[in-house]
């Protein structure tokens, strides 16, 4: 059994700020844990507007608070995310993310991060990120 709490973890290196100021998240759960999938609470600062890709992941989204939405650049189709709503990336989804207010979500990986990815030129992370050295 493993037990973590947001609070406590906040502080610590679970807790990445990504570099292009789009959000941040605190990784609950990585790879290490041997779980097959990791756990991440993330904020979106409000009016984050970014492209994402997660070529070599699969994602799942629930909106806990705030409002935005998802455009699936494939088809153009745009999608509101709301508190309650849980979006699916299932076929590695182009994306653009966009935060009207500041949402938290909480996003699970397969496979799982090892914790320290920050999102490349494609907005996808590599697998087995090296860590972010200052
Ligand atoms: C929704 C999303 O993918 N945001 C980017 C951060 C990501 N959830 C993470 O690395 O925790």
């Amino acid at each position: 059994m493993i037990i973590r709490k947001l609070q406590q973890e906040h502080d610590t290196e679970r807790r990445i700020i990504s570099p292009d100021g789009n959000w941040e998240s605190t990784r609950l759960l990585l790879k290490d844990d041997q779980m097959g999938f990791s756990f991440h609470i993330t904020t979106i600062y409000k009016g984050a507007d970014f492209r994402i890709h997660y070529q070599n992941h699969l994602e799942s989204v629930y909106c806990i608070s705030g409002q935005g939405e998802v455009e699936t650049l494939d088809d153009g189709k745009k999608y509101p995310i709301r508190s309650g709503t849980i979006y699916i990336l299932d076929k590695h989804d182009r994306h653009v993310l966009r935060a009207f207010t500041e949402m938290k979500m909480a996003c699970v990986f397969n496979p799982p991060l090892s914790g320290k990815e920050v999102h490349n030129a494609e907005g996808a992370y590599e697998l087995n990120a090296d860590p972010i050295t200052e």
